[in-house]
């Protein structure tokens, strides 16, 4: 089986300093957990920045900050900056850092609209689906599809069959969100069968499923993701101390079950990253 790449959200949007001290705002921060991530084996930096007070920016500079840190710490990684953002912000606030120069090697494509829990709405319309495809494709930036539900995945082969998204696709399947399609391997089963053959994916899955979906991904030859913007704790009732104690884990299940872990050039090549 080809190598396991594992991507790292070392931060996201939503998650707190209240839920898991460990969680990074800071420039200094997020530099730290990126580097313990990448040392344990992640080669791929899922990225959401913060304000120091930790709420949520799209802000380019605060993204050219954080990246220019990260790079300094493991020169070698990809960087992949969320333009989904935080729910609320405008298309144009969570496309920032698409404009960054050198342009990242990746981005998130946020594939359909869908209830985040409680009154929160993501929205993806068809059109900012369009628009931010097109503006990473300009730039020669391979979006990672995320797809939360099975409607995501049908969009994304729509906009593909209309040669607005390009071969080979690459997807993030997340599961277990609310709102979104549950965590299970009836579903993951479902999802990875309806993907063509040349795509590549990785599965996320949401709090206490990360380690099971992954696992299931590693199985199955899929890639995986895991970090503080997904879960924050290393296992039941125990909080992860950082990134690489998250990252480590799965090396762990990955070599128990044969697997070896991809290096990011490694990973560039399998995901046809050029
Ligand atoms: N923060 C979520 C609302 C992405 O990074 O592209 C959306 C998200 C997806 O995190
Ligand atoms: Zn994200």
């Amino acid at each position: 089986m080809e190598k396991l790449i594992i991507t790292a959200a070392i931060c996201g949007a939503e998650v707190t300093k209240d839920q898991n001290p460990n969680i990074p705002y800071t420039v200094e921060e997020i530099g730290i957990e990126a580097e313990s991530a990448f040392n344990a084996g992640a080669s791929i930096i899922h990225l959401h920045v913060r304000e120091d007070d930790g709420s949520p920016t799209q802000n380019q500079s605060r993204f050219k900050q954080c990246i220019e840190e990260i790079k300094r710490k493991c020169p070698e990684v990809i960087f992949q900056p969320s333009t989904g953002g935080a729910i609320g912000m405008s298309n144009e606030e969570r496309l920032q850092p698409i404009f960054l120069e050198p342009a990242p090697e990746m981005a998130t494509l946020d594939c359909g609209t869908m209830n985040f829990g409680g009154d929160e709405i993501f929205v993806n319309t068809e059109n900012t689906i369009i628009k931010f495809a097109d503006e990473m494709y300009k730039r020669n930036i391979k979006p990672e599809l995320e797809c939360f539900d099975k409607g995501m995945v049908d969009m994304a082969l729509r906009l593909n069959d209309k040669g607005i998204i390009k071969d080979p696709m690459h997807f993030n399947l997340v599961m277990g969100v609310t709102g979104g399609i549950n965590a299970t391997s009836r579903d993951l089963v479902y999802l990875v069968n309806s993907l063509p053959k040349n795509a590549t994916y990785t599965v996320t899955g949401i709090g206490k499923s990360e380690f099971p979906m992954v696992t299931l991904a590693i199985i199955m030859g899929g890639h995986a993701r895991v970090g503080f913007e997904d879960n924050i704790y290393l296992s039941k009732g125990v909080l992860a101390s950082s990134n690489g104690d998250l990252v480590k884990k799965v090396v762990r299940i990955s070599h128990e079950l044969g697997r070896d872990i991809a290096s990011p050039d490694e990973a560039r090549k399998l995901l046809n990253i050029k």
